[in-house]
């Protein structure tokens, strides 16, 4: 049995998508298991950029099987939208399978994700208004609408109608907005059904036999730790579990399948959307990373809140996700600067404390303390082997390995496969 989750270990967008592709090779399957269409993930592959968005980074393989876990949610549209980007690209989606249990965002969803932000004002989360939380909400609400509802015309319109009427008291009465038309939603669906119904089974067994076959598994987690509803820094979060506990839920497999867990861990920190952000840089450093870095939403294009790399995040993602290894992306991106700090621990009133609050009174009072390290100039894109990194590189990678007790076995330096240093 061989089994590897692929999480994020700060705010999300660490390069899980890279990582997934690259480590796709060797696999058999790849799964996604929580989150929609809010996540974007970037694979390039021989110079050509995909950008995914609900179909696992596995795609890009004719061979490999790749799954949409019942804790996915789901936005038919977009799913159909990013298949057929991909066929336009030459990418065969044959082997997509979608979950008979994912719960499909509805057009509500994502008026209603819209109309909360607006409402909250200053204090929105900042989300990337694709539905997902209020599809979340119904499902917890267990009027949620579920793929096999979809691909059922009868069950698929008694949900719908209750669900529309429900939804569209809530519109008029507490936001002031209008109704949505129930006929317009039916018809449009009951399109999306038939396009997506041959890819519609159960997974959770089709899973299970292709683990118990011996087949090579890779879970590919979305957004990030510090997003987890959980454990994130709530209320600034997702809806979903981002951390590798969300696999066994989202996925429908039980924590005995599950062999290890590899952290992808971006060489400095980012974060889009409102919340928290200990290490955040608002000077030119900032910018430095946000604009090489390419620091953009996949999905949204906002640009992203840049700052130090943050070890008590990166130890508090390794000990709540069980993380054994890391995946060092964006080395590259450092290139340039004489000086990088790490963020090694938290002033809170007057001690130095390494845990990651749960109270956002708490973090607001942390000041992060620094170490500092020497910057590099080369270029370091080329370079294959750890060896042929220059010292400084190797220090900064050598450092964050002894201040998380984790071995960073792979480092990326690039955004294609083949910027990649394996290291043995
Ligand atoms: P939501 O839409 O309800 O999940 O938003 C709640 C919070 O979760 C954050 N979030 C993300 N953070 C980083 N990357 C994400 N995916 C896109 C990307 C984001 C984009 O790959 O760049 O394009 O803006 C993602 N998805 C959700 C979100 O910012 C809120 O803080
Ligand atoms: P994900 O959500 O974790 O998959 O990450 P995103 O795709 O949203 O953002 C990561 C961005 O960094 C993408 O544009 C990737 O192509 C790019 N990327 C990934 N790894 C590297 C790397 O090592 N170096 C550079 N320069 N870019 C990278
Ligand atoms: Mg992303």
């Amino acid at each position: 049995m061989s089994t590897l989750v692929i999480v994020g270990s700060q705010w999300g967008d660490e390069g899980k998508g890279k990582i997934t592709d690259y480590l796709a090779e060797k696999a058999d399957v790849v799964v996604r298991y929580q989150g929609g269409n809010n996540a974007g993930h970037t694979v390039e592959k021989n110079g050509t950029q995909y950008k995914l968005h609900l179909i696992p980074s596995g795609i890009l393989y004719p061979d490999k099987i790749c799954i949409i876990g019942n804790g996915v949610v789901l936005d038919p549209g977009s799913l159909i939208d990013e298949i057929n980007t991909l066929k336009s690209q030459g990418i065969s989606v044959e082997n997509l399978k979608i979950s008979d249990r994912a719960h499909i965002v509805l057009p509500y969803h994502i008026k209603l994700d819209e109309l909360e932000e607006l409402s909250k004002g200053e204090n929105d989360i900042g989300t990337t208004k694709r539905g997902i939380g209020p599809c979340y909400m119904d499902k917890s609400e267990r009027i949620g609408i579920r793929t096999c509802d979809l691909v059922d015309p009868q069950s698929f319109k008694e949900k719908l109608m209750n669900n529309v009427q429900s939804k569209n008291k809530i519109f008029t009465k507490i936001y002031d907005s209008k109704e949505m038309d129930f006929e317009n939603i039916y018809e449009e669906y009951m399109n999306y059904a038939e396009i997506l119904k041959p890819y519609i089974v159960d997974t959770t067994s089709l899973l299970y036999d292709l683990i118990k076959k011996g087949k090579k598994v890779l879970f590919e987690g979305a957004q990030g730790t510090l997003l987890d509803i959980d454990l994130g820094t709530y209320p600034y979060v997702t809806a979903s579990h981002p951390i590798s506990g969300g696999v066994t839920v989202g996925a429908g497999i039980g924590p005995t399948m599950i062999n290890d867990v590899v952290g992808v861990v971006k060489a400095y920190t980012t974060r889009v959307g409102k919340g928290p952000f200990p290490t955040e840089l608002f000077d030119e450093e900032g910018d430095f990373l946000r604009e090489k870095g390419h620091e953009y939403g996949t999905t949204t294009g906002r640009p992203r809140r840049c700052g130090w790399l943050d070890i008590v995040i990166v130890n508090y993602a390794v000990r709540v996700s069980g993380i054994r290894t890391f995946a060092l992306t964006k080395l590259d991106t450092l290139t340039g600067l004489k000086k990088i700090k790490i963020c090694t621990g938290y002033r809170y009133n007057g001690k130095i404390i390494n845990n990651f609050p749960a109270s956002l009174k708490d973090l607001a009072m942390c000041e992060p303390v620094y170490e500092e390290l020497d910057g590099w100039t080369e270029d370091i894109t080329n370079i294959k082997k750890f060896e042929d990194l220059p010292q400084n590189a190797k220090k900064y990678v050598e450092r964050i390995e002894e201040l998380t007790g984790i071995n960073a076995s792979i480092i990326s330096v690039g955004p294609g496969r083949e910027k990649t240093i394996i290291r043995e």
